[in-house]
């Protein structure tokens, strides 16, 4: 029996995983349940929307989908499955991700997909751990958090440049 998790993140291809880890990385940080699956619409369809209801049959509650080049992954599985997916476009070689982002986001009134940037894997993760904290106090404390410490870190980047003007902040940097 498969197992029930909060998140699945889903990718076209093998090739998106390099991409795609950076949403299980972030999920991994804040202790988010999740499954990682390479399946495609196109070249493996049946399997693609056996998946599809498995994950509504187990109310997964945000669904991570990454593809490139013409990528109608998110957009099917969103047809299907009743709950959030955010798309993350994946960048190619030849159009830039721009194929995948233009797929992706333009679709069609009824059946939305919230887009991240071109690779913006992270940022899913971390869109998808947000809409999950509405509903879990744990969650909201950790996502509060993580924004504190971005806070923080910028704030000290800024103290030390000016203590140190731009010049030895660069060097610093090296
Ligand atoms: C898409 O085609 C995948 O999401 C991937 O980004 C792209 C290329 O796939 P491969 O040819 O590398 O398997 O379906």
């Amino acid at each position: 029996m498969e197992k029930n998790v909060d998140v699945a993140i889903i990718m076209g291809s093998d090739s998106d995983l390099p991409i795609m880890k950076d949403a299980a990385k972030f999920l991994d940080e804040m202790g988010v349940s999740y499954e990682m699956t390479i399946l495609s619409v196109h070249r493996c369809p049946e399997a693609a929307a056996d998946y599809a209801k498995s994950l509504k049959e187990r109310k997964v509650k945000v669904i991570i989908a990454g593809a490139g080049g013409a990528a109608h992954l998110p957009g099917v599985f969103a047809a299907q499955v009743p709950c959030p997916v955010i798309g993350v476009p994946i960048l190619s070689k030849s159009l830039g991700g721009q194929d995948a982002l233009y797929s992706i986001v333009q679709m069609p009134s009824g059946i939305p997909v919230a887009t991240v940037a071109i690779n913006g894997a992270k940022n899913a993760g971390i869109l998808a751990t947000t809409i999950l904290a509405t509903s879990n106090e744990e969650l909201y404390k950790k996502i509060c958090d993580y924004k504190a410490s971005m806070n923080e870190t910028v704030l000290a980047k800024n103290k030390k440049l000016q203590e140190l003007g731009y010049e030895k902040y660069i060097e610093s940097m090296k």
